[in-house]
């Protein structure tokens, strides 16, 4: 995108604001987006939603908007200046709604900008995962009462065992035979944890766990830190739709316990950090313990498995499709961020009863 074609859009949505420069943030697998500058010095986020991945845009967007509308009643004590940092602003445009379509169909959106907040890929320290916890627990916790029937399921089935497996057997009868050989590995992990794999999938089915208002994006880059590296503000709410709360645990999980980026090739850097995950937990805890199930906190750890699974598949599926879902910048990107997820699970596993016993060691200390 050109200056000029960002200026131009930027002018539709209702603000004083004049455009300056741009960045763009490249972060995203899936939308398009730009920092923007204004002559005042003000900056704000200016995204363009994939309609291939988003069918319904104005669904999402509404979703969007009233989940921010929500969270602002509920932290309404706050000032209107800490409101802006704690909770995504959306911008309407002078048609007085929330998103611009442009002459070739594409979607925009405009956020405020929240100024001065940090973002990590990976972790480094134990008090982000603590506060990464803390602030995607309330998260959970504040829209616990949204109504969910008000939300469009922007992806049907996002996170649904049994459609993602559908999806990777249609993958794997059309992919090319190059393609198959060099994920001989990887298809075969597949297969070898199907049936833990859909426990959760079966419990959620059997309605043993209840539906709740999920973010289902939860990878930590999608959390805004102060300068204190205190949690801020949770963003990229696109996803926010009805589901469990093992697969928001376990995204955080998978990125924040990871010792690499999500696509780190060197898979001896890979390793699962235990000490990330109890202080997670910890901070998670602290804000959601009160409102969820024994079951639910028992079955946290295999939600940090099948949500890394989920992304293996996921990544694999889409190599195989010849890289059609994902932004990839090289032709095995797609293979590596699924190699990536498999050692991780591997890792993961080696200390999955330590983990099982963290949180049952909670459960009791409650008692
Ligand atoms: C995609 O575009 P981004 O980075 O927000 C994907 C998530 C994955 C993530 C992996 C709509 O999110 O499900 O967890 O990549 N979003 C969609 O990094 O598919
Ligand atoms: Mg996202």
């Amino acid at each position: 995108m050109t200056a000029e074609q960002l200026k131009f859009i930027f002018e539709q949505f209702d603000h004083i604001e004049v455009f300056k420069t741009f960045e763009e943030l490249s972060s995203g697998h899936i939308n398009d987006t730009y920092l923007l500058t204004t002559q005042s010095g003000k900056q704000f986020i200016l995204q363009r939603i994939n309609e291939g991945v988003f069918k319904d845009v104005p669904g999402l967007i509404a979703n969007k908007v009233s989940v921010s509308k929500h969270l602002q009643k509920k932290l309404k004590n706050l000032s209107e200046a800490e409101l802006k940092r704690r909770v995504l602003t959306f911008i309407g445009t002078k048609k007085g709604i929330f998103y611009y379509q442009d002459k070739d169909g594409n979607f925009w959106n405009v956020m405020v900008y929240i100024e001065g907040s940090l973002t990590f890929e990976t972790v480094n320290n134990q008090e982000i995962a603590y506060e990464g916890g803390k602030l995607f627990g309330e998260f959970l916790n504040l829209t616990s009462d949204f109504d969910a029937r008000k939300l469009t399921e922007v992806i049907p089935n996002f996170h649904n065992m049994a459609f993602r497996y559908s999806q990777f057997d249609t993958a794997l009868k059309e992919a090319s035979e190059q393609r198959i050989e060099q994920a001989k590995i990887l298809i075969q992990n597949v297969q070898d944890l199907k049936e833990e794999m859909h426990i959760l999938q079966n419990l959620k089915d059997a309605k043993k766990i209840k539906l709740r208002v999920t973010h289902n994006d939860t990878k930590i880059s999608n959390a805004l830190f102060d300068q204190n590296k205190k949690g801020l503000c949770v963003i990229d709410t696109d996803t926010v739709m009805p589901g469990i709360i093992h697969y928001d645990f376990g995204d955080a999980i998978r990125t924040i316990c990871n010792t690499a980026a999500e696509d780190e090739q060197n898979l001896d850097l890979v390793n699962f950090n235990l000490e990330f995950y109890k202080a997670y937990v910890k901070g998670f805890l602290e804000k959601t313990n009160s409102s969820l199930s024994t079951l639910e906190i028992k079955y946290l750890p295999l939600g940090a498995k099948t949500m890394t699974f989920i992304m293996a598949l996921r990544f694999l599926t889409d190599f195989l499709n010849d890289d059609v879902y994902y932004k990839t910048e090289y032709p095995e990107h797609n293979l590596d961020r699924s190699r990536n997820q498999f050692k991780l699970i591997e890792s993961l596993t080696e200390q999955f009863r330590e983990m099982e016993d963290y949180n049952l060691n909670f459960i009791g200390s409650l008692k």
